[in-house]
């Protein structure tokens, strides 16, 4: 593959980029009254505004001939007919085949992915409506009245963001609970109030080897073996979702109990798999398969619309102009959306951890950004703690702002101010404020021309800062799910551009290794001497003090 930087599409953009450094977005509205037309587009109940981005016709079409250059559409392809894409890990990337709702074959090897995937949703479907109607008895006959996912990463951000964003799809008669940390307070916390006659523990773990996921497991095991004394009991409250059932059976668990997923399921990709059996008991199965049908209708989408009008190739192809082109290290997501509180951080993992790479598919060291930092918090609460950053820095910052037309649980005038405060946010920092305007306003409140010609410097708002406005009818599991797969092809689409594996993730192993040579450090008092003078000192200082277990 040539380099990037070398492609004839990346160097138009180059130029153009220095032809379009001077430009102001509030020029091209004024210049252009069709602007939002042409810049947006509505896929079933989103609707997609990229036209607050410093960008015309022409960067998007240079955009596209570099998506172009990139063969985007062929990679697609091989992504969704089970090629082996993950080259380091050696593995197909069928995140897509989970939700392949026209079930139409998809093979690995030979073999149809599809009726696997199938059964696995036919045993989710049984078991999840059993726990729901309480069939599913705990040992002393009661139903379940909690769940416990204990999982980390990728098998515990994506059912404790969806199942959060949901939860008024649920019913108050079970409650779940997330518990990913090693520190015990999380696990202490959860179940402090719980009763282990009606929990139900889900260990979720693609490898079942992760150590704060066991640990955090066999914890569990204890404190409900504390109260049911016998360990056949454990059959009724303890199930696993993982693709290694050989660990599963020694950590005690029936493989009639396990829900099975595959290796070609990476973690940050896998709420779709056996890894959503949280959700589908929360909020049905029913409304589990309207989720996968949310995704699944994204990814045809995807899979099938020209690049020019394909919503998550013209908002990755936005971010590479940005962190290419502009330098934009952050991307921020901000939902205007109580129930979408943890999607940021959903998010961060899916694309930090997909492509946050220094070497390319090859190895070879690449000689320009990456995934870019993501972060974000709510609308409002941020207005009132980090906005000032992205209106006043010299920073650029781009973000996606995400709200609904309908909210769930209307006060008063509570959505219309909230929904105000979105819309002026973006508008606020597309236009920005002048100096002439800056000094008519304070004029306006009676200041004198020696206190505005004082303030005016800090009363100014340059403007010209790029955002996308993400409006969704409602948040239901179907338009969740769809947002979702919007990202995922995202960061898919980012990732072929930058050449890089989206799909591995070595990074995160080496904190799997590494605690691990320390830990027997810690069994005594002695001093150590094995790492470097901070790394040591820290460890004797702690192991001078008292401390914990
Ligand atoms: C995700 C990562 C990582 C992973 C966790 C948990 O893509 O690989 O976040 O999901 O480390 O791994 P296990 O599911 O194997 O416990």
């Amino acid at each position: 593959m040539n380099p990037l930087t070398k492609l004839n599409s990346w160097q138009a953009l180059q130029t153009h980029q220095a032809e379009m450094s001077g430009t102001h977005m509030r020029d091209l509205f004024a210049d252009n009254p069709h602007r939002f037309h042409e810049f947006s587009y509505l896929f079933n109940d989103i609707l997609f505004d990229f036209s607050k981005n410093r960008l015309t016709k022409e960067t998007i079409r240079l955009l596209i001939n570099l998506a172009e250059e990139r063969d985007v559409k062929g990679w697609t392809e091989k992504m969704f007919s089970g090629e082996t894409i993950n080259n380091t890990e050696n593995r197909p990337v069928l995140h897509t085949a989970l939700r392949n709702r026209s079930n139409r074959p998809i093979y690995v090897k030979g073999e149809d992915v599809m009726p696997g995937v199938n059964h696995v949703l036919e045993r989710m479907r049984k078991f999840s409506e059993a726990v729901r109607s309480g069939a599913w008895k705990g040992f002393s006959g009661k139903p379940i009245t909690d769940v416990v996912n204990i999982g980390i990463g990728g098998s515990d951000l994506g059912p404790a963001m969806v199942t959060e964003a949901l939860l008024d799809y649920q019913r108050p008669n079970i409650k779940m609970h997330f518990v990913s940390n090693i520190d015990s307070t999380q696990l202490f916390e959860t179940n402090r109030y719980l009763n282990p006659e009606t929990t139900l523990f889900i260990i979720s773990s693609k490898t079942f080897t992760t150590v704060e996921t066991m640990t955090n497991a066999r914890s569990a095991r204890e404190w409900f073996l504390n109260v049911a004394k016998d360990e056949s009991a454990i059959e009724r409250h303890f199930v696993a979702i993982s693709t290694n059932a050989e660990e599963v059976r020694k950590f005690g668990i029936d493989l009639g109990l396990m829900f099975e997923f595959w290796e070609w399921v990476g973690g940050r990709y896998s709420v779709w798999s056996a890894i959503g059996l949280p959700i589908a008991i929360a909020i049905g199965f029913k409304r589990f398969e309207e989720f996968l049908q949310g995704a699944f209708e994204m990814d045809e989408h995807f899979r099938k619309a020209p690049l020019e009008i394909n919503l998550p190739v013209i908002m990755a192809m936005i971010g590479i102009w940005y962190n290419n082109f502009f330098g934009a290290d952050t991307h921020a997501i901000i939902p205007y959306d109580q129930y979408l509180k943890r999607l940021p951080s959903y998010i961060r993992q899916m694309d930090m951890e997909s492509n946050g790479k220094r070497v390319d598919r090859d190895g070879n060291p690449v000689d320009y950004a990456t995934g870019p930092i993501i972060w974000g918090e709510l609308g409002s609460n941020g207005q009132h703690a980090f906005f000032q950053l992205i209106h006043q820095s010299e920073r650029l910052i781009p973000a996606d702002y995400i709200a609904m037309h309908e909210n769930k649980h209307p006060i008063g005038e509570h959505h219309t101010i909230l929904l105000a405060n979105f819309f002026a946010q973006t508008e606020a920092l597309m236009k920005g404020k002048n100096a002439q305007e800056a000094a008519a306003e304070m004029k306006a409140e009676g200041l004198s021309d020696e206190q505005i010609a004082k303030l005016l410097p800090h009363k100014i708002f340059t403007g010209n800062k790029p955002s996308n406005s993400i409006l969704i009818q409602k948040l239901d599991p179907k338009t969740l799910g769809s947002l979702m797969a919007f990202y995922e092809h995202k960061v898919f689409v980012q990732g072929l551009i930058w050449n890089v594996n989206s799909f591995d993730q070595w990074g995160v192993e080496l904190g799997k290794q590494l605690a691990k040579a320390i830990q027997p450090e810690l069994s005594d008092n002695q001093p150590i001497h094995s790492h470097d003078s901070s790394t040591n000192s820290l460890i004797n200082y702690y192991k001078s003090h008292p401390h914990s277990r």
